[in-house]
């Protein structure tokens, strides 16, 4: 039977009759386990999770909000990622679960941050799929401009180039070498060494060979996509990463960076996020 097994604290898991499975930290609204059904795990959490105080989950799927990074004067990546969300509805068929996450931030509630606002996470897991809806509510008077991004760590089997298929071509602003890029033409985008591109095209519909076979990686909402690896090389710079973990993980992340989205007094935004899963064919298995 498909079901939810929660306790107000702790994490919230989903489960499909099919036998799809899925936890929500309450820290971060951060999905950080993903099964789907007759399949294996999905995302990639670190081992090293937790080791560095201050620092949030290392893998599953960060919410980025209101600051991209270190472009602003707030901490990197925003405020959502370190804070408890309530749990506020669950509901359970035997072909899908769906859990909705909120917290709500008063005006000046944060230095460099004065405007109230409502974040809410819907989660929605089926057998072979999980979708994701990320909705922000300006409860303030002002408009505001904010960033953000869905930082999805996919699970890779480490060791071996990724290819991701499906890329709109775009000029995209590559954080290592500090410059922007004309699109290369050719598909897929090969990745077989550290990478941190910001690509001004949405995620439509890509995909990407993960350890235990396909992902398609639907968004709705996001203008860009970052795409970010640190390999193998650049592990070590990582406080809370093992030295061996850095090739086991691709971040696509849907984002709004450069196009920064602006929300009038009482409007709502919203990004959505869709994983589905394949199994790999034999073929490809032996
Ligand atoms: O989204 C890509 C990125 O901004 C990279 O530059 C890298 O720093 C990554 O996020 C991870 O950030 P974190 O704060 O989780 O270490």
């Amino acid at each position: 039977i498909g079901g939810l097994q929660n306790n107000f604290m702790g994490p919230v898991l989903l489960y499909t009759a099919g036998g799809a499975q899925c936890t929500i930290l309450r820290e971060g609204a951060n999905l950080v386990s993903w099964i789907p059904a007759n399949g294996e795990e999905q995302l990639f959490i670190s081992r090293c999770s937790g080791t560095v105080a201050g620092l949030p989950v290392r893998g599953g799927i960060p919410l980025v909000f209101p600051q991209f990074a270190e472009m602003g004067p707030l901490p990197k990546h925003g405020i959502l990622r370190n804070v408890i969300w309530d749990l506020i509805a669950i509901s359970s068929q035997p072909d899908c679960a769906t859990a909705t996450l909120q917290t709500e931030f008063r005006a000046y509630a944060l230095p460099g941050w004065p405007h109230p606002f409502r974040a809410r996470l819907v989660v929605e897991l089926q057998d072979h799929a999980v979708f994701l809806q990320f909705s922000i509510q300006n409860t303030g008077t002002r408009t505001f401009a904010f960033q953000s991004a869905m930082h999805t760590y996919l699970r890779l089997p480490g060791g071996t180039p990724v290819d991701i298929h499906g890329c709109i071509p775009a000029n995209y602003f590559d954080k290592q070498l500090q410059t922007w890029c004309e699109p290369a033409m050719s598909a897929p985008l090969h990745i077989n060494a550290a990478t941190d591109q910001i690509h001004q095209s949405p995620a439509t519909r890509l995909q990407c060979q993960t350890g235990a076979g396909r992902v398609t990686l639907q968004s709705g909402g996001f203008p860009e996509t970052v795409i970010w690896t640190p390999w193998r090389e650049g592990a070590a710079a990582i406080p809370d990463l093992a030295d061996d973990e850095g090739d086991q993980f691709i971040c696509i992340e849907p984002a709004a960076i450069y196009q920064a989205q602006e929300l009038a007094p009482g409007s709502q935004w919203q990004g959505r996020l869709c994983l589905v899963a394949e199994a790999a064919p034999e073929s490809e298995t032996k």
